[in-house]
């Protein structure tokens, strides 16, 4: 298969500086060597980056950097429809926000090959904000509730080619949800298992039912994986760390699922900030876990100590 490695480094929706340093990170860490060792041809595209941009005024005074995040999404939403004709695009993070865009542009693709679009989204959030909603002000807060459709982002958020239905989002690994998101959730169809449900029933068996879905509809798959969806200990490098998440093996037993699943047609890696991390693990476990994805064994998996 074709791979495309496409750095994002975006910082500007987060509360901690960092996550530009993100797509270096994955890079040094070895992921187009990984990737490559298992048999797929790797394209690493390079960097995005977008120019100096508007300040944008909003009532919600909270909100930081709106101008800069909304020429990113407008940005990424081109890049990823662009990059999502053949191969799957990696998009190298860069906080959560890019997802935005580059859910946007995915789901646009979708729409012009008749496919819906499923979104697994792995993370501590639901990331549901809308901009009035936000209380942190930090954008990462919000991409789910716009490439959802769900209104405030006229004249801030390019328009959506094509908004995801929230039927076909499936959230993995809840346990941060702010009263806004939560009352904003009711009004959903997105599937939220949150980690109670992932103790009582296993990653396993929620994960296949939602696979099935995608495989029964005929669907393109975007992942969007969080570094916080992780178990703060195995993954220390983010900003807004949760306690509770998601074990090593839970992680790798879903990347494995979904190889074998063969569904995956894209994929995010967000939230790493390399300066919170410790001598560059989390950087390899993200490495790790999308080696997992696309088709490495744990028999085949180097022994680190991490
Ligand atoms: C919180 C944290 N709900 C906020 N969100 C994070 O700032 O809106 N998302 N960390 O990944
Ligand atoms: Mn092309
Ligand atoms: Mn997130
Ligand atoms: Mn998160």
């Amino acid at each position: 298969m074709i791979c495309k490695l496409i750095g994002i480094p975006l910082q500007d929706g987060a509360s901690q500086l960092g996550c530009e340093m993100g797509p270096s990170a994955l890079r040094v860490a070895g992921l187009a060597g990984t990737i490559e060792g298992l048999g797929h041809d790797v394209r690493d595209l390079g960097n995005v980056s977008v120019g100096a941009a508007m300040v944008m005024p909003h009532a919600n005074q909270a909100i930081r950097n709106l101008g800069p995040v909304a020429a990113w999404t407008e940005l990424l939403a081109e890049v990823a429809y662009r990059e999502s004709d053949e191969g799957m695009p990696i998009f190298m993070g860069g906080d959560h926000a890019l997802s935005a865009g580059t859910v946007a542009g995915v789901s646009r693709r979708a729409a012009e090959e008749g496919k819906p679009l499923f979104v697994l989204w792995l993370d501590a959030h639901t990331d549901l904000h809308s901009l009035q909603s936000t209380q942190s002000g930090n954008l990462h807060g919000v991409p789910v509730a716009y490439f959802t459709g769900r209104p405030g982002f006229e004249g801030y958020f390019p328009p959506l080619a094509a908004p995801v239905d929230g039927a076909n989002v499936c959230m993995i690994g809840i346990r941060s949800v702010d009263p806004a998101e939560r009352a904003a959730l009711e009004g959903t169809q997105i599937t939220v298992h949150d980690m109670r449900t992932i103790d009582e029933h296993g990653v396993a068996a929620l994960l296949r039912d939602f696979l099935e879905r995608v495989s029964a509809a005929g669907g393109r798959l975007h992942v969007s994986l969080d570094v916080d969806f992780l178990e703060p200990t195995v993954a220390p490098a983010v900003g807004t760390t949760v306690p509770g998440g998601a074990t090593f093996r839970e992680a790798h037993l879903v990347m494995e699922m979904l190889h074998d699943s063969g569904l995956v047609t894209s994929l995010d890696l967000v939230e790493l900030n390399p300066f919170l991390d410790e001598r560059g693990r989390t950087a390899l476990l993200l490495v790790d876990l999308t080696a997992s994805l696309l088709g490495r064994k744990v028999l085949d998996r180097p022994t680190r100590s991490y």
